[in-house]
């Protein structure tokens, strides 16, 4: 595959004006016409040929203006048709006929079935293997869909847009219409027909416009769609009130399908999600499941405006519309729920996911320059990185200087593919900022470190901060220029109040925040009275590493009186990571762990403070995981000594604050009946967090197994079982508990998701014998993608002991796995393989077994494109 550059963007030499399809389905043999009106573009070169995008198509049928084109004047192959001698000035009709097999189509990408109904995905390149067509996201039209197919067996045939109408075909066959007037480009278009169950209801616009708006499950299951609904209905309110926003078709339908390579999909009015992402009651689904489906709901929804009705240029703008929208639905969750839990949250998954990418061989800018295959570029960088970005243009421009700026992005270019470019302009022209240095967040990869040290002068009265910013190398990018990277401080006095001045030299401060936009940049604020403790980065307003020697006792202060409850977190963090790291290196070398008192306590009493609330306190519990230590070791990591000073860790503070723990698991109970919101999903954690610390100091089962046989929820109960599972693996109540679970849930394959990922992420060698078991397992089935995430996804990115076995084992099976999906799910395959991003960073022996995993795959003949760009990526 070649490699596709942003420099080399040029417009078509083709307007597409309007697009007409046809679909007669058939499991193996589905006809599809296509017509397609084009002009010449003002200024194209007159004797340019019209190419079309193809993916493994054959041509049945190609006429212009109704008639057959001569066999001299186009060329197809599966790839491409290219046709010459077109019209100079007026418009002409082209119709493409293809028939392609939609059972037959594994990758998931284009038109194929899952469970008996047919779906479409064409994001980002889907929709060329359905037919030839310019399938890039700059060439949008309005489309008009006829769908035809067996009555019987597709009572429902949906597309994008408003329904014009149907009725009988001929032998037991119908039709319907769909006319999308709002020209969008070809991957979001989406076709969904089979027969399916609906839950309805309506909303009503600022404007006071009705809208449909129905989500489409399997029979059975309508009633675990009422979440989703909710979700759906809360979003497009918050849309409206928060970015003026309205929606814009008469009907709004998300479709659940069962088989689905990503989360969910923003075609325009019809949305198509994992199941997982809908499906949700207090049986079947955690706390965690309700917060994603909220999240993502949202997310497809706010697509509508950031994505459909402006699109991207090209697929480097992708953060255009994802980094927005992640940020969009960010702000939506921290409104619907605990905005400090969610910041939080949202900086672990950063943290974790994030910066490991962006310190590996796969890191690149938030918006790219070049790709081999856009497929590997949905990653954590141009999703959350590119929503951290947006997040700190609110910061340096303020919540009013943002607004002004969306509200102008939104006025400007409304109906087009845009580009980054576009964007930021909207928000200097707002504010008459100038924003290229901020820019560089978009085209400079890699975390940055700030190195922070302050100065106390009692004599004077005055605090110095000095920072100084370092961008490490980066594939492709060995050199970088300073960034300007929005630092929010707080000054926490002696007598626990928060202070922010305005410094009087070294460099602009707005509100609470510093601007650090040089190299390095000495600030200076007077009048303080007495030595302050520096509180910086608060709410983590820049992804950076901040490297901020400050004693224990000045972490403890800030832990207590930050006003900023991030921080505060942030401060316990920064406490107990350097504890954990110490351990791991002194069991690593042979030695033993000590735990300083003065840390376990301030963490003990954070949990115990009963002003706190608890999901917060629930975040304080959750410590740093092997991962989180792992990535701040940074080099020569046994995955083994990791997870071994970890739990010494945990046992010390379970056996002191033993307690507490007892007092939490005691009075946290939520009393009768189920809630998904926020406040009892927080009771949940905090009492699930004192299980998981009990246990550890009871060195028992039997309180976890209690725990499970009495839960009357989803999150208790998959809590409860891990806990088994993970701390007491050769247990009976274990194995009891594992049969119980997958007895009760054996009809619900999202809930053996659950039970899969349990078992694949118990720690240690053995791990890896029970995953190859489970594959065996007649629950686990290897063409969905659901399935093969939670076992073999959740043991190669989640089981840190038992992926990385010393002998390499954990590598070797998942080589072997990677290269019986390539060649049906590349896309699957690609992913999977992005688990061992960080193998650099281990211990030579492990590196070895790593590297010949990598190379095993990397001589196979037969990769695809996907797995081929990684691989390579990986070993460079
Ligand atoms: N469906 C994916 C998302 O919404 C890709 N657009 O992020
Ligand atoms: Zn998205």
């Amino acid at each position: 595959t070649k490699t596709v550059e942003l420099a080399n963007y040029r417009p078509t030499d083709f307007v597409l004006e309007r697009v007409d399809l046809t679909f007669e389905l058939d499991p193996t043999n589905t006809k599809v016409d296509a017509r397609l009106i084009f002009h010449r573009r003002d200024g194209a070169d007159p004797g340019a040929p019209l190419v079309l995008d193809g993916d493994e198509l054959t041509l049945s049928g190609l006429l212009l203006d109704q008639n057959e084109v001569p066999a001299g004047q186009y060329d197809a192959t599966p790839q491409s048709l290219t046709i010459r001698n077109l019209p100079e000035a007026v418009p002409f009709e082209i119709t493409v006929t293809t028939f392609i097999n939609p059972e037959a189509n594994t990758q998931l990408m284009g038109l194929y079935r899952t469970n008996g109904v047919y779906c479409t995905q064409c994001e980002a390149e889907g929709f060329r293997r359905i037919t030839y067509f310019p399938d890039r996201p700059d060439v949008l039209a309005p489309y008009t869909i006829t769908i035809i197919a067996d009555k019987a067996t597709n009572p429902l045939l949906l597309s994008n847009g408003n329904f014009l109408g149907g009725g009988n075909y001929d032998e037991g066959r119908h039709f319907a219409a769909w006319f999308d007037p709002h020209p969008k480009p070809s991957y979001l278009f989406a076709l969904v027909a089979g027969d399916l169950g609906v839950v309805e209801d309506t909303f009503t616009t600022m404007s006071g416009r009705d809208v449909a708006l129905k989500i489409y499950v399997e029979h059975g299951k309508e009633p675990r769609a009422a979440y989703a609904m909710d979700a759906l209905k809360r979003s497009m309110k918050w849309d409206e009130e928060r970015f003026g926003r309205e929606y814009d078709l008469d009907i709004f339908m998300i479709v659940a399908v069962s088989d689905f390579n990503m989360g969910a999909m923003e075609n325009k009015g019809l949305n198509v999600f994992n199941d997982k992402y809908v499906l949700a009651d207090p049986e079947t689904a955690t706390d965690q499941d309700y917060a994603n489906i909220e999240a993502i709901i949202a997310h497809e929804y706010f697509h509508n405006w950031t994505g459909n009705r402006i699109t991207c240029r090209d697929w480097f703008q992708l953060c255009l519309k994802e980094g927005l929208t992640v940020y969009r639905d960010h702000e939506f969750s921290a409104d619907m729920r605990s905005r400090a839990v969610k910041r939080i949250a949202e900086v672990r998954h950063l943290k974790s996911e994030q910066f490991p990418e962006d310190a590996g061989p796969l890191a690149h800018p938030v918006r790219p320059t070049k790709y081999r295959e856009i497929n590997n570029f949905y990653t954590t960088t141009v999703y959350e990185k590119g929503s951290e970005v947006t997040r700190m243009i609110a910061t340096l421009l303020g919540a009013e200087g943002f607004k002004k700026g969306m509200d102008l992005y939104f006025e400007r270019h409304d109906g087009d593919a845009a580009t980054v470019e576009d964007f930021v302009k909207c928000f200097e022209d707002a504010n008459g900022r100038d924003l290229s240095q901020f820019s560089l967040w978009y085209h400079q990869a890699g975390t940055p470190m700030v190195s922070a040290s302050g100065a106390y002068d009692p004599a004077a009265a005055t605090f110095t901060l000095s920072l100084e910013q370092m961008i490490p190398a980066t594939p492709g990018q060995s050199a970088k220029e300073p960034m300007h990277i929005p630092l929010s401080f707080a000054l926490i006095l002696d007598n626990g109040s928060t202070a922010t001045p305005t410094a009087v030299a070294g460099g602009e401060v707005t509100g609470d925040v510093l601007h650090l936009t040089e190299r390095k940049q000495t600030f200076m604020f007077s009048g303080i009275s007495s030595r302050p403790v520096l509180s910086l980065n608060r709410g983590f307003s820049a992804p950076i590493n901040l490297h901020l020697d400050r004693s224990t006792d000045d972490l403890v202060h800030i832990a207590h009186h930050d006003s900023d409850l991030v921080a505060r977190w942030q401060a316990l963090n920064d406490l107990i990571l350097p504890v954990l790291m110490e351990s791991a290196r002194d069991v690593r070398d042979g030695g033993t762990v000590t735990c300083p008192p003065a840390v376990i306590s301030a963490l003990i009493e954070i949990a115990g403070n009963d002003a706190l609330e608890p999901a917060f306190r629930a975040q304080v519990l959750a410590l740093p995981s092997e991962a989180d230590i792992a990535r701040e070791l940074g080099s020569n990591n046994d995955p083994d000594a990791i997870h071994t000073a970890r739990t010494t860790v945990l046992t010390a503070v379970a056996d002191a604050g033993r307690p507490v723990f007892q007092h939490l698991f005691d009075t946290m109970e939520n009393g009768a009946g189920f809630s998904p919101d926020a406040a009892s999903a927080g009771r949940r954690a905090l009492r699930n967090s004192a299980l998981g610390y009990l246990t550890y100091a009871e060195q028992s089962p039997v309180r976890a197994a209690e725990a499970f046989a009495s839960a009357d929820n989803m999150t208790d109960l998959v809590q409860a079982l891990s806990v088994l599972a993970h701390r007491f693996p050769d247990a009976e109540e274990a194995d009891a508990a594992l049969g119980a679970f997958v007895t009760r849930f054996d009809d619900n394959p999202l809930v053996i998701d659950k039970w899969l990922s349990v078992q694949a992420t118990i720690p240690g060698a053995g791990a890896l014998d029970r995953v190859k078991a489970l594959m065996e397992n007649r629950h686990f089935v290897a063409s969905n993608p659901n399935r093969v995430r939670a076992l073999v996804g959740s043991f190669a990115f989640s089981n840190p002991t038992g992926f990385n076995r010393a002998d390499g084992e954990g590598y070797r099976f998942l080589a072997e796995r990677i290269l019986a999906i390539d060649p049906k799910n590349p896309q699957l395959a690609a992913r999977l393989l992005t688990s061992m991003r960080s193998w650099r960073s281990l211990e030579p022996v492990r590196a070895d077994h790593a590297r010949a995993a990598l190379l095993t795959i990397d001589r196979s003949v037969q990769l695809s494109s996907d797995v081929r760009d990684i691989v390579d990526r990986m070993l460079k």
